[in-house]
């Protein structure tokens, strides 16, 4: 017998995430009728030798704004129009000192012509509207569509302006959201617009608009030909439209309250963009070695022996492991800065004993603090009155982890002083030369607000929660990292991860994605989201490795694993809700699998040491989506199942269930080849193509042209691997060619900045083996400056030619010539 079961369903949104039409002034702007505006250019400018400061004239209410529009080196443009009216913040702190470049300016019938190198813009006066060429193509439009709002009234100091990309078919950036690398089309009557707002959102969905954690305000239109970026500085609520038209891409940003000032960041090129974002907005420093190692979290160890325990069994099962993450639990009472002794009885022997084989302590601290007379950190705060207050003036309180809490307002250069000074080992008790620091529930987060978040109105140093709430974590890890750098008396770089963040964040942090859940759609979410966040300027990003929220299956785990050895940071975490999940607890042949993704991440760790430096030299982005590398291909455009390790490594993570082949998008045309040095094969350039894959790894491609050094001894951590041999892989393209830096230093000073040739001494650099793929085969030997001699063996069908168990010392010049 047949049933027929007819189910209806009801869904109804649970809605408590804030979106433009429950925010008024947004709604307002954004859904209402839309008014074009009537701004005019005064043509009572004044020119400097970077620029042109003027007044834009709002004739709807006679309101008059000093505007000035200038150059940077690079080729970027800066717009800025201040208020008279209402006093507002300026966000210099969060650029890097960008270079004014020098202009020269022409006069139009209707406007001016501001030329720098080979941009320039063209002003017009009535009505007020911004052009942007470069070599003499038109690429972006300001207020074409006559968007641009500046209220100055005290209760709705929302703006607004419109771009539209004029050579543009994708749109990229403005992380964080859980969303595809390539942003949806938004506007009225479809999506709503991208939020920035940072907030905690634990557990978020995916392909939405919604906000998350961190802030970038930086979009990038793109199309085979360009690239152009816009960056919006402005901290406070930010809703961004995107409009893709053909060829066009149509971008409104509305935000609560700040001046109207954005950069253009004219390209031409996706690099070029990325480069110049990094200009105004600073490289992420380099960081030690072994933070690109693996590093093992979960909330939370709760005792000394519960960490002591994981450490040990992590060595006992052979997988290597950098640090221990220390949650919430090791304070006593959720009190920062201080340690629970009960569970805790000895953490200077813990620090020590950790210490003594290679392995760092990595420590929480929240930016909220316990409201409690005789906790010292409250004393001092509150009396001389380094907390956020609430418009009475009094001292704000909410729900952290500690109870009622008061936060620091990082805002305020003495109360951020006073925090860092507390990461001095003079004043944070029980700790040793073995500690790192982890900037949690940054946002601000509390508990009892809406949205867990703080009311706008709270007050800071000088400004509101409204106006600056997007750059209070920034000013905190400003202060962390400045405090740490005292701590270590500039000896050792700082290490810091924090989990909001905004534009100019890198300088001070690496972050993460937050709190994700541990399914297959939020190991394929967190590939965009951090490919969007390394064009946001932070390329040390990562997300918790297996998930935070939820069990997972053994399968799910090990991709988690294979994937996470190709994100920048690579960290284990979970909530303390879930199973326990140490890769020492699984089945051997699981384990096996974990330690090999693991173990592929310290074969590379001399590659990620490297793209970091040449991150903080150049600014380039370390992981990179396909389209920053092969722009003009079009197949690229929506990509970001697969991405590049620098420009020479192609990844492409299973991130599905049962999978036994994956297509891969080889790209570069006829005049590339991709090598699998796994299974000794060779792709060309050919587009898609199936490749087979096993549970045992996961696809990963070398550029012809390139060449990697690898450390292949097994170590239990990157700090025993210091002297370690290189291993030669060298991948010829179509030419016969191929070349590639590697970058060696001391790995924790600062001692690289000031010698880029300096020389290490004691350190020990030798090659254990050359390996040449695509090699000619008539190479019988290879010969060295000095005149050793080694013979060559061909393997695997000629698939390459190598020397083995050399020992060449590559710690001076050096030569090896295959003949
Ligand atoms: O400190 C506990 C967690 C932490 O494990 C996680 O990584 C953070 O994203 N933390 C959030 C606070 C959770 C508050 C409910």
């Amino acid at each position: 017998m047949k049933a027929l079961l007819i189910v209806f369903l009801w869904v109804t949104a649970v809605h408590s995430w804030n979106s433009c039409s429950d925010e008024p002034f947004c709604d307002r702007i954004r859904n209402g009728p839309v008014i074009q505006s009537d701004f005019v250019f005064s043509e009572g400018y004044m020119v400097n030798p970077s620029g042109v400061l003027s007044e834009l004239i709002d004739r709807n209410t006679n309101r008059t704004y000093p505007i000035s529009i200038s150059a940077y080196e690079g080729g970027i443009f800066r717009i800025t129009a201040n208020d008279r009216i209402v006093p507002r913040v300026q966000l210099e702190q969060v650029l890097d000192d960008p270079a004014l470049a020098s202009i020269t300016l022409t006069n139009l019938f209707n406007g001016i012509q501001i030329n720098s190198g080979d941009s320039y813009a063209i002003i017009e006066y009535s009505p007020f509207r911004i052009s942007i060429y470069k070599n003499y193509q038109l690429i972006l439009l300001i207020n074409d569509q006559r968007r641009l709002v500046y209220n100055s009234d005290a209760d709705d100091l929302s703006i607004a302006v419109d771009f539209t990309f004029t050579d543009a078919t994708t749109a990229y950036g403005i992380p964080l959201h859980a969303e595809r690398f390539s942003l949806q089309n938004t506007g009225p009557g479809g999506l709503e617009p991208y939020r920035l707002y940072n907030v905690d959102h634990c557990c978020y969905d995916n392909f939405i608009q919604d906000s998350l954690y961190g802030a970038e305000p930086v979009l990038y239109g793109h199309s085979i030909r360009r690239t152009v970026g816009v960056f919006w500085l402005n901290a406070a609520q930010t809703f961004v439209d995107i409009n893709r038209i053909p060829y066009q891409v149509e971008s409104l940003f509305v935000s609560e309250a700040g001046i109207l000032d954005f950069f253009v960041l004219t390209g031409p090129t996706f690099d070029d963009c990325a480069i110049q974002y990094i200009k105004l907005t600073g490289p992420a420093p380099l960081q030690q070695y072994f933070t690109f190692g693996y590093h093992q979290s979960r909330w939370s160890y709760e005792s000394q022996e519960d960490a002591e325990t994981v450490l040990r069994q992590l060595d006992n099962y052979d997988f290597p492991v950098e640090s221990i993450w220390f949650d919430v639990d090791y304070q006593d009472g959720a009190r920062s800065f201080t340690w629970n002794l009960t569970a805790f009885p000895d953490p200077v022997g813990m620090q020590n004993w950790m210490a003594s084989t290679g392995r760092r302590v990595i420590l929480i601290i929240h930016p909220h603090f316990k409201v409690e007379p005789g906790y010292f950190v409250y004393d001092v705060a509150s009396a001389n009155g380094y907390f956020v207050k609430n418009p009475n003036g009094t001292d704000f309180v909410g729900q952290g982890w500690p109870g009622d809490s008061s936060w620091i307002d990082f805002l305020n250069p003495e109360a951020r002083a006073y925090i860092s000074s507390l990461y001095l080992k003079e004043n944070f008790p029980n700790t040793t030369d073995n500690v790192y620091v982890w900037n949690d529930m940054n946002e601000p987060e509390v508990f009892d607000g809406f949205e867990r978040s703080w009311p706008r109105d709270v007050v800071f140093y000088n400004y509101t929660n409204r106006e600056v709430h997007n750059i209070f974590s920034f000013s905190q890890v400003k202060g962390t990292y400045e405090g740490l750098k005292a701590r270590y008396e500039n000896r050792k770089r700082p290490y810091l991860l924090t989990r909001s963040h905004f534009s100019g964040s890198q300088r001070y942090t690496i972050m993460w994605t937050g709190d994700n859940n541990s399914t297959w759609s939020h190991l394929q979410i967190s590939f965009p989201m951090c490919l969007s966040s390394a064009i946001g300027g932070i390329s040390n990003c990562g997300a918790d490795i297996g998930g935070f929220a939820g069990n997972l299956t053994d399968e799910l785990l090990q991709r988690w694993y294979q994937a996470g050895a190709w994100i920048p940071f690579f960290r284990a975490h979970s909530t303390r809700y879930v199973e326990r999940r140490e890769p020492f607890l699984y089945p051997p042949d699981v384990r096996t699998r974990l330690r090999n993704a693991m173990r592929e991440r310290y074969y590379y760790l001399p590659l990620w040491y490297t793209l970091f430096y040449e991150h903080e030299r150049y600014g380039r982005p370390v992981i990179r989506p396909m389209v920053y590398h092969y722009p003009s291909d079009i197949n690229t455009h929506d990509m970001d199942n697969q991405w590049l390790v620098g420009a020479d490594v192609l990844v492409c993570p299973v991130a599905e269930e049962g999978v036994t082949s994956i297509g891969v998008y080889f790209p570069g045309g006829s005049s590339e080849v991709w090598f699998d040095m796994t299974n000794n094969l060779m792709y060309y350039g050919i587009g898609y193509y199936s490749v087979p894959v096993t549970m045992d790894s996961i696809p990963v491609f070398h550029r012809g042209g390139s060449i990697i050094a690898r450390t292949e001894v097994h170590r239990p951590a990157s700090d025993l691997m210091h002297t370690d041999p290189y291993s030669i892989y060298v991948f010829l393209d179509m030419n016969y060619q191929a070349s590639s830096t590697l970058y060696i230093d001391d790995n924790e000073s600062f001692d690289y900045r000031d010698d880029p040739e300096a020389i290490y001494p004691g350190a020990v650099f030798t090659i254990d083996s050359v390996l040449v793929y695509r090699p000619p085969t008539t190479y019988k030997q290879a010969v060295t400056r000095d005149g050793t001699k080694y013979d060559v063996v061909y393997g695997d069908n000629n698939t390459y030619a190598a020397i083995k168990n050399v020992h060449i010392d590559v710690g001076r010049e050096m030569t090896i010539e295959f003949v």
